[in-house]
Formats: C-alpha cells, structure tokens, sequence
C-alpha cells in the first residue's frame, strides 16, 4: 500500500536529516509525525520514526541529567485531543481569547488591552456528539510573533483567523497575520490547492471569523473582508449571541470535512456518543481498521442505517460511509 505523503513531509523530512541540535530535531520529528497520515502504507515509517523520537528523547534527557540546563520546548505542541485541533489565529484584541472561553471551559485570561496572552491554551469544544479541541494564541503582528505558532499552526487540522470587524485598522491587521504566515512559508488559504502549487509552502484551510459583529459599524469591516478575500469562508461571531455561537460551531465541523459514524453490536440499540471518526469518503473497512487492525482484517461485511441505505442493509467493506451513519460489524 502507498503512504501517500504529502509534499511538505518530503521537505520537513529533509530537514530533520539535516538538523543536528537534538532539540530541534527532536521537535521535527514530532511534526512530521503530526503530519504524516495515519494508514497502513505509514504504519513503518511511522513505527520508524517514534523509534527515533524516542531515542532523542532519552538523548536529551541522558544530556539534562548532565548539564541540568536544557529545557524541552513545549509551548509549540499540544497533544491533540477530541475529533479535531483548531487553532485561534489573529491581531492582537481580536476576541480570540473571549471566543475559547465562550465555546470551551478553559478560561484564559481576557483584557481589552493586546497581548494579554503570551502562551497558547487548548480547551475542548462540545459539537453534538463529538468534542473539538481549540487551542488560543497570542497575536500576530507587526511587533510581536511567538514562533512556537508556527508548529501549531502547521499540525492544526484548520484555522480560524479571528478579526475584530469594529476595528478601525482591520485592513491592515489582517494583511499583517498573512504576510508574516507567508514570510515564513505558511499559507492560509480557503482550499488547500491540489497538488499544491508552491511545494515550500504548507497550505492550511482557514475560515476568516469577523469578530464583534453587531456591534457599531461592523457591517462595514464585514464588507470590507469580503471585498478583499472572496474567496475564503467568512464567519461572523459576537460572543453576545449563542445563535452566531452555535452558527459558528457548525460552520467549524462542517469545515473539518470528517464524518461521524455510530456503532452497534448485533441485536442491539446503537450507542450514539463517541462515534466513530473518519474523513468524509471513509468506508467501513476504515470503520473498523479505527476499532483494531485484526479487526478490520476478519470483517465478512457489516449492515448500516442511514442517509443512504435502508434500515439495516448489508454493504461491502468498501461502502463510503455518511455523517450519523449507524454500523454494525459482522465478523
Ligand atoms: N463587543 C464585543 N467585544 C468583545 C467580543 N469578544 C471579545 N471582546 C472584547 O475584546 C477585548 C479583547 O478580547 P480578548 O479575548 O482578550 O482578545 P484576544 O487578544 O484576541 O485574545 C476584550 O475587552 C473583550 O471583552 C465580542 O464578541 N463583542
Ligand atoms: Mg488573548
């Protein structure tokens, strides 16, 4: 089976070789591990690749133990959790700290004055039946950009720009959160480009949320935004109304292009919490290689109720599966 990789591991890939200060490469590896897709074609590459992590780890620590002065830089990861990681990018004041309070229990420190937040902070966001972790940031301008954000932003599954639609320099504020991704080789963009067309870059999907709408004038930031990025997504938000809360909620999930799907065991009700997650296109052989690799090996076929088949009909391993699709296995 082929790994599939895409372009940008190859490029990362070439750079772990080269680097030779452990730390760095050890935080490499982790993004490279982040970023390859986990099938069966990557199950060597990545058993190799946690085999040298972890003898990079224990070089670093064996190197600790010694000097007790090096420290492992950990605000650039944090460990995903929930269906998906998405991360709260934007200019300083923007909301995004407000928002990760408003949609998840973290509570990170919230002032009308910028760079309130120095470190990043994930909280996890309920949707329905499954949980999304969102990770809050410190800002992105001019004056200050933590470079622990890039390593963030290259493992986030998507990216919510966070702009402040009352602000009287948005135009600015904005372009500024691009150039400076761009300088150093992120791209934000609506759709990731197939293949990508510049192969130094890493391409992420991003949703552009005008913040603090309906307030005064914001109407004319909104317009301002779509003007000047047509081709995104744009989102508004107010952490004043659950509607655009909830509005917002939705638009994530459907951005992240996965499906849920429910399990049921023979002869019995489905259990419709903790589905199942698979990318849109996911087929029950996928289904079950989520359950255990054996498993997905022994499967004759399974049954499914749902938006496509009749109450119970049998389907093949390869049958695509949709979101709230219920399967039972048969083994
Ligand atoms: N009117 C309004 N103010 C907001 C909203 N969200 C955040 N704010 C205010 O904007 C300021 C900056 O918020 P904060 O979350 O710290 O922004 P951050 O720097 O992007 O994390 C604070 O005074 C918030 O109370 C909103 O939806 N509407
Ligand atoms: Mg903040």
């Amino acid at each position: 089976m082929p790994a599939n990789l895409p372009p940008q591991y190859y490029e990362l890939e070439r750079e772990f070789r080269r680097e030779q200060d452990p730390v760095e490469k050890l935080r490499l590896g982790q993004e490279l591990l982040a970023m390859m897709p986990k099938h069966k074609g990557t199950d060597k590459l990545q058993a190799d690749l946690k085999a040298k992590i972890s003898k990079l780890r224990q070089q670093i620590e064996g190197g600790q133990k010694k000097h007790g002065v090096r420290h492992i830089e950990t605000l650039d990861h944090i460990e995903r959790e929930g269906a998906a990681q998405v991360i709260l990018i934007g200019p300083p004041n923007s909301g995004k700290s407000s928002l990760l309070a408003s949609l998840t229990h973290a509570r990170p420190p919230i002032a009308d004055y910028p760079y309130t937040s120095r470190e990043p902070l994930a909280g996890m966001m309920d949707f329905e039946t499954l949980q999304i972790q969102l990770i809050d940031t410190p800002p992105i301008s001019a004056e200050q950009f933590e470079s622990h954000l890039l390593n963030l932003i290259r493992s986030a599954d998507l990216i919510l720009l966070i702009v402040d639609s009352t602000s009287s320099d948005l135009k600015n504020e904005t372009e500024t959160v691009f150039r400076l991704l761009e300088d150093r080789k992120i791209r934000l963009c609506a759709t990731i480009p197939v293949p990508p067309d510049a192969p130094q870059f890493t391409f992420k999907k991003t949703i552009i949320v005008v913040h603090k709408y309906w307030e005064e004038n914001s109407n004319i930031g909104l317009d301002l935004l779509k003007g000047l990025y047509p081709v995104f997504q744009i989102v508004t938000s107010s952490v004043l109304s659950d509607e655009a809360l909830n509005g917002l909620k939705a638009v994530i999930f459907e951005s992240l292009g996965i499906i849920r799907v429910y399990t049921k065991r023979i002869g019995q009700d489905p259990i419709l919490i903790d589905p199942i997650i698979l990318p849109i296109g996911g087929t029950v052989e996928d289904a079950a290689n989520t359950i255990h690799k054996d498993f997905a090996q022994k499967l004759q076929f399974a049954k499914v109720w749902g938006k496509e088949k009749f109450d119970g009909q049998r389907v093949k391993n390869n049958f695509a599966l949709n979101d709230g699709d219920i399967i039972e296995f048969h083994i």
